[in-house]
């Protein structure tokens, strides 16, 4: 059996990686944008299993480029030589097959299959009511469209690119049917996802017990995301959730990514 860290050594923090010294691999290129929670995801993953990347950011310049990689036009994409990789939980489990240690992906059946529905559940459900937050609630807006915008194009372009961005985004959601009279339906279905979360943390480090999994960076992509908008109030009725959110930010890999 290969010597993969499962548990961490007693003196070793957790997501400490060991240094690849023994293959050359071509550079890894990630087109990312800022504010999104599966970049965010996939950043921690590369800087937890100590993979260098470069970052491309997304601009407006690029969007072409990046529909030419990835017709679906989504970031995150990851190129590595002839290599493209969209989707930040393909992403993952390519990383996680090139480089096992540290482990994300749990390699027990029964663990693995709870994180991989802990993630399906942050990328899909936290997703969209999140990202409801942020485009439908007119007191998130200018911090929404700095966030998304800023880096995305020039200073003199900005007003015109961040108001296509929040037509275009507010227009899928009235496409379900979601105005912004649908704010309060969407913080009761996050209560309802946080007591959720906290019984599934309580008495835990990490949501599958010692070790922190592709669920726990899965869902802290997300809350770390909403953390910038005005509905972080909702964490203050979910302690156990805002102090694992907290812990998990202080790990160095964490912060780096979200400082990147
Ligand atoms: N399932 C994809 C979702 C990626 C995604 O939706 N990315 C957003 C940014 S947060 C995006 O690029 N949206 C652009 C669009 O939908 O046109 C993943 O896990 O990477």
């Amino acid at each position: 059996m290969r010597p993969e860290r499962l548990f961490r050594a007693a003196d070793a923090p957790p997501f400490a990686a060991t240094p690849r010294t023994d293959v050359r691999l071509a550079e890894i290129l990630l087109y990312d944008v800022n504010d999104s929670p599966f970049c965010l995801k996939v950043r921690i993953c590369l800087n937890v299993k100590g993979v260098p990347f470069r970052r491309v950011a997304l601009t407006v310049g690029r969007l072409r480029e990046l529909r030419r990689i990835n017709p679906l036009g989504k970031v995150p994409v990851l190129v590595q030589d002839e290599l493209v990789i969209p989707d930040s939980s393909r992403i993952i489990r390519h990383l996680e097959a090139d480089h096992r240690d540290p482990v994300l992906i749990p390699p027990g059946r029964e663990a693995r299959a709870y994180a991989s529905l802990l993630e399906e559940w942050a990328d899909e459900a936290l997703y969209f009511i999140v990202g409801a937050f942020k485009w439908l609630n007119p007191a998130n807006r200018d911090a929404a469209i700095a966030n998304t915008v800023n880096e995305m194009s020039g200073i003199l372009l900005r007003p015109a690119v961040g108001r296509v961005l929040a037509w275009r985004i507010a227009r899928r959601y009235a496409a379900w049917g979601y105005g912004p009279g649908a704010l309060e339906h969407f913080r009761e279905r996050m209560r309802e996802n946080l007591a959720t979360l906290s019984t599934l943390l309580d008495g835990k480090e990490y949501l599958l017990g010692r070790v922190p999994t592709v669920a726990d960076v899965a869902v802290f992509a997300q809350l770390a995301w909403m953390r910038r908008y005005a509905e972080r109030d909702l964490l203050d009725d979910a302690p156990v959730v805002r102090e694992w959110l907290d812990a998990f930010a202080a790990l160095p890999p964490v912060a780096a990514a979200l400082a990147s």
